[in-house]
């Protein structure tokens, strides 16, 4: 059983939160300081499930899955929280009776941005979802403290903001100091003979080091108790690790540790699918990595004592390619710290990995220039050195004489390490994102690998969490379902089949057109309100949001608008209106994505100030697309731009949450399409 919500306990503490953090009482205070005070007492609220959660996982000690990942794009919490508990209602209420307007405060709540787009949003979602599940699963991230950039359109242009989404706090996070970690980088390795335990000892000397330093955040299941952690790790310098380095006058050495330390959680890099092979970046992956994998064997460790089983209690599922350093991290503390010999740790470590890839486009492949992996990760570089000769050594075996396989396939290879291939190596599970995309990988991009070990490869298609892209998002909808078919679809997806019944019943179809409408009206005051662009609620809304990419198409789409432009100055009047909604973030410095962008704000000033166009055809750019605006937009939809060249979307996740909302899809045979 649930909790009983008690309203008139939740009042008492909002008050007294806004009393305690900010000395005044709730009539003085802010929107933006009510918020806090709320989301502190609905965290309150999940704090006791927390702590039971995590004790039953230790009790019953299932297998734990880690989603290691660059990028969590959670966007806000405080609603989906609400739901998640099943107190939205109530808490809404309460709201009401102390004269404020939940929307209002939810909307103080900056997005989480922690990510750029389609994979650090599958990451937020699988949250969701492993939590409802009841699966016991950590997020392992990094606390950047500027998330992705907020977008400003200036003169026809996009411009960067930096996105400093902690500067209130953030409420829902918790600092966890006694798990800190230290994470070394560059100097040298030195090799040591340990005649007691007759083996050399490879001992890393001459680095510097950062401490990671965790924040847990609560991912609540929906209605079922649970609640488990999103850990992102924030970097302090090292300084109580060494405090003697002022006094044996490394002076230099101190000040670098602390840069070192301030850099590596600033920024998430902005730029998805496109590699630049950036120390910073590197150094980030190690860091988030190292503390991890550490903190996962510490964890093990509190119950068990062979570590030989490690992979019976976890996986660290590898969110593409960017923490495949886990692999030899791994393996560094199964040799050097566990003392483990090579094929037992390489056992262990390759039962433990699983690596899904989404993308083949080959500008998004990582592969390091050798020079700078060994000179930041020198203990690593040489494990994934010996990793690469014993897999070379393999297919040598598999195929005798066969150079140009080797060359192919090799982990290490024309002076770079490959990490696509270190994550194969070193897995047990291969998945792409989408039927179609894992079989091209199986039978193009990655077939050389599938031919040799074709028992690794497996497909999990994309999903996305029907609480925030239903529930939350569309209130209407989730009314209009609840009444047709009841509450069941909430924990279970399979019983919206139920709809199907209803297909030919025209007063069930006006309801959803009704509900349609209402939420086209609201995103047509949406964007009034924050762009000044009236649009007809009545014209049909056909809308491409997504990150910007050659690939995607948003150009083609473009030439379409600049075709209906001209047949309807051609005296071509469309039967219904239709307004083409675009949301779009560009890299920085991917100069065509940004005259793309450019080219449809032009299209936006051109068509909605000619009078003869106008009243059948707008443009609109929504400004800083990002997981709140699409919590707008896509109940909104009519219709459902998804129109990437064919083979180069690996499965798409917006596409799913249109189609969750009634829009009617117009996309090419692609990806989950
Ligand atoms: C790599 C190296 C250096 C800097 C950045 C990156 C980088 C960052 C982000 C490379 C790729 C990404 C993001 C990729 C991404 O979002 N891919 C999308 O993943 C979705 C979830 O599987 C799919 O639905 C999309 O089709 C896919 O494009």
């Amino acid at each position: 059983m649930l909790k009983k919500f008690d309203k008139k306990a939740f009042i008492a503490e909002v008050k007294d939160n806004v009393k305690a953090l900010y000395r005044k009482t709730i009539d003085e205070a802010t929107q933006q300081q009510v918020f806090q005070a709320v989301s502190y007492a609905v965290k309150d609220a999940i704090i006791d499930n927390w702590l039971e959660t995590q004790a039953q996982y230790e009790k019953d000690d299932p297998k734990t899955v880690y989603y290691m990942s660059m990028e969590f794009l959670m966007g806000r919490a405080l609603g989906n929280n609400m739901i998640n508990l099943g107190d939205y209602d109530e808490i809404k209420e309460a709201l009401d009776e102390l004269g404020f307007d939940l929307n209002v405060i939810e909307d103080q709540e900056p997005d989480a941005a922690l990510g750029n787009g389609g994979l650090g949003r599958l990451a937020a979602c699988f949250l969701d979802s492993l939590a409802t599940l009841g699966y016991s699963a950590y997020g392992c991230g990094i606390r950047y403290r500027y998330g992705m950039f907020k977008q400003k359109i200036e003169d026809g242009y996009q411009v960067e903001i930096p996105d400093n989404w902690l500067k209130d706090g953030n409420p829902f996070e918790l600092r966890r100091p006694e798990y800190a970690k230290e994470v070394k980088f560059g100097g040298y390795v030195q090799v040591e003979y340990d005649s007691a335990a007759r083996r050399n000892r490879f001992i890393q000397k001459g680095y510097q080091s950062v401490r990671a330093v965790p924040y847990d955040i609560p991912i609540v299941g929906y209605k079922n108790k649970i609640v488990n952690t999103l850990r992102v790790w924030d970097a302090e310098p090292i300084s109580d690790f060494q405090l003697d380095s002022f006094n044996k006058g490394e002076y230099m050495k101190a000040v670098e540790q602390e840069n070192l330390a301030k850099n590596i959680v600033e920024v998430l890099y902005p730029a998805d699918e496109h590699y630049a092979g950036k120390e910073l970046r590197l150094k980030q992956q190690y860091f988030f990595i190292s503390a991890s994998v550490q903190a996962a064997i510490e964890k093990y460790k509190k119950k068990h004592s062979d570590i030989h089983k490690f992979y019976e209690k976890a996986t660290f599922q590898l969110n593409d390619t960017h923490p495949t350093v886990a692999v030899a991290e791994l393996m560094r503390i199964l040799l050097d710290e566990e003392g483990l010999e090579w094929d037992e740790a390489w056992e262990i470590t390759t039962k433990t990995c699983a690596y899904t890839n989404h993308t083949i486009m080959a500008e998004a492949l990582e592969k390091w220039p050798i020079e700078l992996f060994s000179r930041l990760l020198p203990r690593i570089y040489q494990i994934v050195e010996e990793i690469n000769h014993r897999f070379v050594e393999q297919i040598r075996m598999m195929y005798p004489g066969n150079e140009h396989k080797v060359a192919k396939m090799a982990i290490l290879y024309d002076g770079q390490v490959r990490m696509a291939h270190l994550a194969i190596a070193g897995s047990f599970s291969v998945n792409g994102v989408a039927r179609l995309h894992t079989e091209i990988l199986e039978k193009q991009e990655l077939k050389d690998f599938y031919d040799m070990m074709p028992d690794k490869f497996n497909n999990k298609t994309n999903g996305i969490t029907f609480r925030r892209w239903l529930i939350h998002c569309n209130e209407p909808l989730t009314d209009m379902i609840t009444q047709l078919i009841g509450d069941g679809f909430r924990q279970d997806a399979m019983q919206l089949e139920k709809l199907a019944g209803y297909a030919g019943d025209e007063k069930v179809l006006n309801r959803l057109l009704e509900v349609k409408m209402a939420n086209k009206r609201r995103l047509k005051k949406y964007i009034l309100d924050t762009q000044g662009i009236d649009i007809d609620e009545n014209s049909i809304f056909d809308i491409q949001v997504k990150r910007l990419h050659e690939y995607k198409r948003q150009q083609m789409n473009a030439l379409y608008v600049i075709f209906k432009y001209l047949d309807i100055k051609r005296g071509n009047i469309p039967s219904t209106p239709v307004t083409v909604i675009f949301g779009a973030k560009a890299a920085p410095a991917y100069t065509i994505a940004k005259d793309i962008i450019h080219l449809i704000l032009c299209l936006q000033q051109l068509i909605n100030n000619d009078p003869d166009v106008s009243p059948y055809l707008k443009v609109v750019m929504i400004e800083n697309y990002n997981v709140t605006k699409a919590e707008y937009i896509i109940p909104a939809c009519d219709v459902s731009e998804q129109i990437s060249l064919a083979s180069k979307e690996a499965s798409g996740t917006g596409n799913m949450k249109f189609m969750l909302n009634g829009a009617v899809t117009l996309g090419t045979m692609d990806g989950a399409n």
